[in-house]
């Protein structure tokens, strides 16, 4: 069987640590995409040349026009700018979207029936603006924040209780960062609940409150440590997550930013839930009952979504 093409348009910090990533896990060839002549062919030779030491084979080649990205199985996009120190992550939108338009023809045009990964900041709007600009099938493009936020998380909490982040599982919702919802009841250390972890002493209520909020806000703290850009490995990890479900239909259950159609009363947007990631794209979307703060805070998380999409139709009024 021939191998998987990987196409990754945005070829900075997360595109080089993706292509890095998709050699390493032998997941397919990798072109890598940018506008920046030089780099992606940069990139792509010098992993290429790790690959004789590390013992992978996969094509790794590097385009400056879109039609290096043809009959991609995978898409993943970080095209665009990253955060500077201070700047929040609408800040950003004006310049991605017009990002977004570029990229979501080119996708269009080269390669529409690849499963494609938004990573580009600010998540939620700039998915939605690459679905509209595509015009590809909404259960073929999907949103990567849940996996990162919940796994920030996970690492968080494995450091409090000291125990294997492998025995830890987070559960988030909502959009990134600021507004993520982490459902404490379906957290849990090997199948134990957050609540029932607090209860038995393992930590308090008010250490879990900061282990919240420095998930909540861990984009920002690494951008003040960095001070040029912002967080790499953990989201090119977070995605490489996703691309392989869908490659080899794996059907993992992770929370990724999806477009709903009515579910959790919400219609025509994305916004970060659980799905099921196998060969169809989005195969399914996790619907829980939530209860009264959980709701309070998707709530809100949706209507911060909402204001960044509506900011992108003023912008542009075509999409
Ligand atoms: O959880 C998440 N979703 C995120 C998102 C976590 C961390 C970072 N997140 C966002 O990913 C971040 O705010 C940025 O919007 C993207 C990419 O982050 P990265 O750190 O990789 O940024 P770089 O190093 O600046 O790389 C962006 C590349 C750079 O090489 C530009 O030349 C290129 O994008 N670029 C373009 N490529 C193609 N087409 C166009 N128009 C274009 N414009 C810039």
């Amino acid at each position: 069987m021939a191998r998987s093409k990987i196409a990754l348009v945005g070829s900075g910090q997360i595109g080089g640590t993706l292509a890095h990533l998709v050699g390493l896990k032998e997941l397919g060839d990798v072109v890598l995409f940018d506008i920046v002549d030089g780099v992606p062919q940069g990139k792509a030779l010098d992993i290429a040349q790790s690959s004789p030491v590390d013992g992978f084979d996969s094509a790794l080649s590097g385009v400056s026009s879109y039609e290096g990205i043809a009959d991609a199985d995978v898409v993943i996009v970080t095209a665009g700018v990253p955060r500077k120190p201070g700047m929040s992550r609408d800040d950003l939108i004006g310049i991605n979207l017009k990002v977004m338009e570029q990229v979501g023809a080119g996708i269009a045009k080269y390669a529409s029936d690849a499963f494609v990964i938004c990573i580009t900041n600010p998540l939620d709007a700039m998915v939605w603006a690459l679905q509209q600009a595509s015009g590809l099938p909404p259960e073929k493009v999907v949103g990567m924040a849940g996996v990162l936020d919940s796994s920030r998380f996970r690492y968080f909490l494995a450091d409090e209780f000291k125990v294997s982040v492998e025995d830890v599982t987070a559960f988030v919702l909502g959009g990134h960062g600021d507004t993520m919802v982490p459902l404490a009841r379906y957290s849990t250390v090997a199948g134990i609940p957050l609540p029932d972890l607090v209860k038995m002493g393992w930590t308090t209520q008010e250490r879990l409150d900061q282990i919240i909020q420095r998930t909540r806000d861990g984009g920002a703290e690494i951008v003040g440590l960095l001070k040029t850009g912002s967080a790499f490995y953990a989201p090119a990890a977070s995605a490489i997550a996703m691309a392989e479900s869908y490659l080899k239909d794996k059907k993992r259950v992770l929370p990724c930013a999806a477009y709903l159609t009515g579910q959790y009363g919400v219609d025509g947007i994305y916004v970060g839930v659980p799905v099921v990631i196998g060969a169809g794209g989005v195969e399914k979307i996790v619907e829980i009952e939530l209860q009264g703060d959980e709701k309070a805070g998707f709530d809100k998380s949706v209507g911060a979504v909402k204001g960044l999409i509506d900011a992108c139709k003023q912008i542009a009024p075509n999409l």
